[in-house]
């Protein structure tokens, strides 16, 4: 198998984590062709994004919450908690980063990139990653992992989200951006522990620091 991958992009990065956390042979390699391209559509992923996992039989999966739960099983579940409370809980925890913490990250990201900065707009995207952690805040497990203390694929999806909250928002006025949801905060310290997690946040902050420099 082969991972189409970016070191920075959160959503390859969560599996990244997944795996090296089961240690499947998956050669990770860069984008063929300029992600978007019509070549790189055509070549790969029709939707023009990475992550894009190609498969043994010829199939390439796009959507790193579908890359992510094919590679759990394909290590006989080595991601999967042990109760269908637990596996519910951490689905849900993907769709929270994904529905209601991604977008206003993806905002701000936006107007950092952006010619002319709106202050509005940043403030509007932090309100709304905020507001998104605030419901992670019900739901996370306060030791350190997600979801029954143990990795699991709610870890794979949350903590690259995280990692950009944590580089991003102080860069916007918002120096403690776990201020208000401290069981997100101690889970955040806590799950950088986690050697596959820890792998993945060393990649992901010397692609951010080379796209810093770049501008
Ligand atoms: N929903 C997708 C999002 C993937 C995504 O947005 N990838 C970005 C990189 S972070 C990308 O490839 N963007 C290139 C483009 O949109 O042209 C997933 O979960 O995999």
């Amino acid at each position: 198998m082969k991972l189409y991958n970016a070191n920075l992009s959160p959503y390859a990065s969560r599996c990244r984590i997944a795996l090296y956390a089961t240690g499947l042979n998956v050669d990770i390699l860069p984008p063929p062709a300029p992600l978007g391209s019509d070549d790189y559509k055509q070549q790969v992923n029709p939707i023009g994004k990475v992550p894009a996992l190609a498969l043994d039989d010829g199939t390439v999966l796009p959507e790193s919450d579908v890359i992510v739960q094919y590679l759990d099983e394909k290590s006989g579940g080595k991601l999967t908690p042990g109760t269908a409370e637990g596996r519910a809980k951490a689905r849900l925890i993907g769709r929270i980063a994904d529905l209601y913490i991604a977008p206003g990250l993806g905002t701000i990201f936006r107007q950092l990139g952006a010619a002319e900065r709106d202050p509005a707009k940043i403030a509007e995207g932090a309100a709304e990653a905020k507001k998104g952690l605030g419901l992670l805040e019900h739901y996370v497990e306060s030791g350190a992992y997600a979801v029954g203390g143990k990795l699991s694929h709610a870890d794979c999806m949350v903590a690259p989200t995280l990692f950009f909250i944590s580089a991003i928002l102080p860069r916007i006025g918002e120096a403690e951006p776990f201020a208000s949801t401290p069981k997100v905060g101690a889970y955040w310290t806590a799950v950088q522990k986690d050697a596959s997690i820890a792998r993945v946040l060393k990649e992901m902050a010397e692609a951010l620091a080379e796209r810093m420099k770049r501008g």
